[in-house]
């Protein structure tokens, strides 16, 4: 059976299998991290009456599905995402790095954002007002509990600023976090069994309710393993509440192909649902 765990203000709505339970007032912190989550959220459930019906179906925006936890990001873990960074780098004289690192045992990882610049489902994402070349990077997330262990996987959309990350590799930090940088839901997927491989991750980009972008990747084409990555992750950090993971992205928009203010963005990954933002800018 199905379960996944939405986040609207201060009440988890959480769809098992046919039946909706809602829990009011949790510790997000808490209550994601426990390892077998799927089992003990189950034991939760047995103390709650399900709901009458869909309480989803008048909701329009959702609050990530996290506590306080970090959210961390691996990079150039696709091909694609390896050789479009080469060619925007190309002229810094940084692309050699993109090689090395997709190459190294040490896999990329990098800080991405704290919860409180993170948007959920639904919300304005923000584009940096300093950055000409912006882009959506859609990616798989990894819920990890602080013993290592992944008890959920959500969508995630890791905002790239591609000028500023190809003018100098060492600006990854600025092209990377910023306020509402990161987009993540609309759900907590806790599955039975882990994630198949040839799940497909899709995204579209539409302006003025007309696609101009569509893409697709599966995981299957990730170079690196999740647990290589949890693994780097975990060595010198420790997660109390557990922690967030960005698994990398394997679709890459086209060049002349930069996010304006009003873009819609939708992520689609097969059994979780689909993250939607639409870009804005921060207003001061
Ligand atoms: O090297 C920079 C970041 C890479 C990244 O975010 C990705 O490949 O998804
Ligand atoms: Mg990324």
């Amino acid at each position: 059976m199905t379960m996944k765990i939405y986040k609207v203000g201060e009440s988890a709505f959480i769809s098992f299998g046919s039946d909706w339970f809602e829990l009011k007032l949790i510790d997000w912190d808490l209550f994601l991290n426990r390892e077998n989550l799927r089992d003990q959220i189950q034991n939760d459930l047995k103390e709650h009456n399900p709901l009458k019906g869909d309480p989803l179906t008048s909701i329009e925006r959702f609050d990530p599905p996290m506590g306080n936890q970090e959210i961390w990001a691996a990079g150039v873990t696709y091909i694609r995402s390896k050789e479009e960074r080469k060619k925007e780098s190309k002229d810094s004289g940084g692309s050699q790095f993109y090689d090395k690192v997709y190459d190294a045992s040490r896999p990329e990882i990098f800080f991405k954002a704290s919860a409180a610049r993170t948007v959920g489902s639904g919300n304005d994402i923000h584009i940096r007002r300093d950055s000409v070349w912006n882009v959506p990077e859609p990616e798989l997330v990894l819920f990890v509990s602080s013993t290592g262990s992944i008890e959920g996987y959500t969508i995630g959309n890791d905002m790239s600023s591609r000028s500023i990350e190809g003018e100098n590799p060492l600006y990854l930090p600025q092209a990377k976090t910023y306020e509402k940088c990161a987009g993540l839901g609309p759900c907590l997927y806790v599955p039975e069994a882990p994630i198949s491989l040839d799940t497909a991750i899709d995204i579209s980009i539409s302006r003025n309710g007309h696609s101009i972008f569509e893409g697709r990747t599966t995981i299957n084409k990730m170079k690196r393993t999740f647990d290589e990555i949890i693994h780097y992750l975990f060595l010198e950090c420790s997660f109390p509440n557990g922690c967030f993971v960005m698994t990398g992205t394997g679709i890459v928009p086209p060049e002349d192909i930069t996010l304006e203010i009003g873009d819609k963005i939708q992520i689609g990954i097969e059994g979780i649902g689909e993250l939607v933002n639409t870009v804005n800018v921060k207003s001061n």
